[in-house]
């Protein structure tokens, strides 16, 4: 059994009851109160002024849109936003002597959160064979042992190159340029962990990755569906759309286990009856869903709808919308009418007369939205709930036209950006093809590695050489105890980074830190100062500038390292301009007005204010599916199978984190203060379970391996939580996700459906260190 890892906690466990309402005046507090823990009031001022402003830092938290430029508040950022920049605007360092004082077995046994609290990285520095020691390293030697190691595989796929949704639209490009110049698109990304479920469904369904709405759809919309996500905690500012919408006659339904706070209430802290008055119902109705029933749940729904128009024909569905645009419809409607109610109610745990009522508030809406996130990707059946969603919409016609659509709600800042940049293993042929053309090489066409057969190939001794482009792969990934054996098994690994993380402990013979410039600092090149771009959720580029001075002289930007790593490796392989590129960011957007279609005249459109819209073939009534329609599917009825005695485990984020980052051990809304050890569980559950409030239990996962995985020490919180659900924070329990536990079709982990028993912990493990 593994020692109970140190989390970070500093007091004991408190629990208080959940609120009932998010944001107000304490979420501005909150967040003053953490940027000034890291950093001056004055930077605080700089950061926090002229984020999501034209002409400003874009806000490196989620990627939720900003209102067009006409409309922005002048505090246009939510309580986590400012946390997230201000997290890196801090002015803690860490310099080449914290390295001595702390060897890597020793940051290894640090928490999470202690990892990031010291600081911003400074220098470059390597970890050399045989050494459990940082030491510094010129650049010049840094891209000296990445492109001797590169040169010397066997094969250009023994290298994976992972990236994380901070990196810029830039960045992402020259690293996706690099990987196919040198002959590999081993390029896995966290959005094999995040959305890559609502791409495959999306993709195959309507030919595109991609959401079909934007901000003015939210505002027009008469019907809105939040299923499977916490925007109170993740997206805040979608509470603001959402406030306008209601305000516009919209009604929202959400759907979760979880009645999470900024489902029920919001105060909206920019407006003076947010900050005195009671605020804005958000949910008109809550589905207390259990986890996983979401497929279920919108096959039901069909079911009605199909039968309400038997029942009065020619006023339900639309059949225009049906005849012009779709396919598939007949053998859709024959399977639907299949589904049978005891398994829709099994499934779902809510009652016939809750979804009949959702029925009568469908049928009563002309615009419907849906919305989800990670509730609905992290389980194994992510890809048929998604596409019961589109056979939802296309019912009604609710695709393609205002305030209707499919609203995958991003996570990371710039995660949709990067695969517009073609940052994924599996770009298709016209892409390549582009590449091509530009530049003069052949890339290579055979698909690459996701983040899930990355690690596979690395246990198997197939990977020697991983190099990271942002994030925290190892804490980001599933089967923490497995990623962590397979990521040491690699000759070199090298993490792009701004600050210290898990990461960057588990080491490869060789290990090299590479620290970036952030997107809060100023970036100077030959060609004088740069921007970068980035797209949001909502398929809008814009661009993001730095204000403040640079965390330390040494630091280079993300294109930089890139572009002297791919000169120093490719010799001439292609016709790539990299030192034209590192000195003018305009001239690898030049290349992208080439390649990326909707992105012409890039330079020019996208400086306009409120930058470049990419045009969604959806909502120009085109599908680039095979059968050049949209399409309707038959999808199987599933749902979790939960054991007697175990209970279904998703694991999520707290208020205060930002995913493998948590910055506080509180989760304000959830009511929980001072650990993240905790698993939140209803009460009966706990009754049935012989378990107390507050006993200490470990999560015993349990897969058809018949390996036994295992977090120690958890302590069991009672809960509104839906009856067998139960919940517990995201990175601790990833030692509970097994690799092959993925979903269907898009290989994504499945971080919300994982059946666990609570066993008693046996012996409580010593107060963790600090
Ligand atoms: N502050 C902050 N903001 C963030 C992040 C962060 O870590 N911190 N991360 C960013 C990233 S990368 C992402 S992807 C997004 C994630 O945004 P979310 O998807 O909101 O994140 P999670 O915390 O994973 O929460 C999932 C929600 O789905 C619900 N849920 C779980 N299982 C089910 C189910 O089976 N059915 C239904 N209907 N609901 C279910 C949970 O109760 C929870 O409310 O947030 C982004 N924004
Ligand atoms: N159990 C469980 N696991 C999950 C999830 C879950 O819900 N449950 N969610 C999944 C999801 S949705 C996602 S998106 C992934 C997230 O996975 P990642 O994107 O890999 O992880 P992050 O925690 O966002 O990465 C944080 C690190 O990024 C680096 N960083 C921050 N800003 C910058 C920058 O500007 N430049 C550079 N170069 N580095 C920077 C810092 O060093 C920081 O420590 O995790 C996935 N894992
Ligand atoms: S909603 Fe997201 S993008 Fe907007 S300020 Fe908050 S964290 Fe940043
Ligand atoms: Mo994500």
């Amino acid at each position: 059994m593994s020692k109970r890892p140190d989390d970070g906690s500093r007091e004991p466990l408190t629990v208080s009851p959940p609120k009932k309402w998010a944001a107000g005046v304490p979420a501005v507090m909150h967040a003053l109160e953490y940027s000034l823990e890291q950093t001056s009031p004055l930077r605080t001022g700089e950061t926090l002024l002229t984020m999501n402003q034209v002409d400003g830092i874009d806000c490196p938290g989620c990627a939720w849109a900003d209102p067009s430029p006409g409309h922005r508040h002048r505090n246009e950022y939510c309580e986590n936003g400012a946390k997230h920049i201000n997290d890196e605007a801090t002015t803690r360092r860490i310099t080449r002597d914290f390295f001595l004082e702390h060897p890597v077995s020793a940051l290894a046994q640090r928490s999470d959160m202690w990892l990031n609290q010291q600081g911003r990285l400074t220098e470059p520095m390597v970890k050399r064979p045989g050494s459990d020691t940082y030491e510094p390293i010129s650049w010049h030697d840094a891209f000296g042992l990445l492109s001797s190691e590169l040169t010397s595989l066997d094969s250009p796929d023994e290298a994976v190159f992972y990236t994380s949704g901070r990196a810029s639209n830039e960045a992402a490009f020259v690293l996706q340029l690099f990987a196919r110049a040198f002959g590999t698109n081993n390029l896995p990304d966290c959005s094999n962990m995040c959305h890559e479920s609502s791409g495959f469904a999306l993709h195959e369904t309507l030919g595109t990755g991609k959401g079909t709405v934007g901000l003015e759809d939210i505002h027009h919309a008469d019907l809105i569906f939040l299923v499977g996500q916490n925007p109170g905690s993740n997206h805040p500012r979608q509470l603001s759309a959402l406030e306008q919408a209601k305000r516009n006659g919209a009604r929202v339904i959400a759907v979760n286990p979880l009645p999470e706070a900024g489902l029920l209430r919001f105060r909206n802290p920019q407006k003076a009856h947010g900050v005195i008055g009671n605020g804005t119902r958000i949910a008109d109705r809550f589905l207390h869903i259990r986890g996983g029933g979401d497929l279920a749940l919108f096959q039901g729904l069909n079911r009605l709808l199909l039968e309400a128009e038997d029942a009065r024909p020619g006023h339900v569905l639309d059949h225009d919308f049906i005849r012009t645009h779709t396919d598939g419809f007949e053998d859709f409607s024959r399977h639907a009418r299949t589904i049978g109610w005891d398994d829709i109610l099994t499934a779902t745990g809510l009652t016939r007369e809750e979804i009949e009522q959702v029925r009568d508030e469908v049928l009563r809406s002309e615009r419907v939205i849906v919305c989800w996130a990670m509730g609905l990707t992290q389980h194994r059946h992510a890809v048929p709930t998604i596409r019961e969603i589109v056979n939802f919409l296309m019912l009604r016609g609710n695709l393609g036209r205002a305030g209707a659509g499919a609203c995958p709600v991003r996570g990371h800042s710039n995660v949709q950006g990067d695969r517009t940049m073609g940052i994924w293993e599996q770009m298709p042929d016209s892409f390549l093809d582009a590449l091509k053309q530009e530049f003069g090489f052949d890339p290579p066409r055979a698909h690459g590695l996701d983040s899930v057969n990355a690690i596979k190939a690395m246990r198997e001794g197939r990977i020697k050489f991983f190099l990271s482009l942002a994030g925290n792969f190892v804490r980001a990934a599933p089967d923490s105890a497995v990623t962590e054996e397979a990521l040491r098994s690699c000759r070199l690994t090298a993490h792009i980074s701004t600050k210290l993380n898990r990461s960057h402990t588990v080491c490869g013979r060789t290990a090299l830190m590479l620290p970036a410039l952030g997107r809060t600092e100023r970036d100077f090149q030959a060609g004088g100062e740069q921007f970068v771009t980035v797209e949001n959720s909502m398929s809008e580029v814009h661009t993001s500038r730095g204000r403040l001075k640079p965390a330390s002289p040494l630091l280079l930007s993300e294109v930089a390292i890139l572009c002297r790593l791919a000169r120093r490796t490719l010799d001439g392989t292609g016709n790539i301009p990299w030192d034209a590129f590192e000195a003018d960011y305009g001239e690898i957007r030049d290349r992208i007005s080439r390649i990326v279609p909707g992105l012409h005249d890039f330079n020019r459109r996208v400086v306009r204010p409120g930058g470049i819209r990419l045009p969604n073939t959806v909502n120009e009534g085109v599908f680039q599916t095979p059968v050049g329609k949209a399409r309707f599917t038959c999808n199987a009825w599933d749902m979790p199978r939960v054991p007697e005695g175990h209970l279904l485990l998703q694991t999520l984020r707290s208020h205060d984190q930002w995913n493998t980052v948590p910055y506080t051990s509180d989760d304000r809304y959830r009511g929980i203060h001072g650990s993240r050890r905790v698993v939140l569980v209803n009460r009966a559950d706990l009754t049935e379970l012989g378990l107390a409030d507050s006993d200490h239990v470990d999560l015993v996962s349990v897969w058809t391996d018949g390996t036994e995985r295992r977090a120690e020490d958890f302590q069991v919180v009672a809960y509104p939580a839906k009856r067998g659900c139960a919940a517990a924070y995201y990175p601790e329990t990833n030692v509970l996700v097994p690799l092959d536990s993925v979903a269907e079709s898009s290989n994504q982990p499945t971080y919300k459906g994982i059946v666990v028993r609570l066993e008693p912990t046996r012996r409580r493990p010593a107060p963790a260190s600090q």
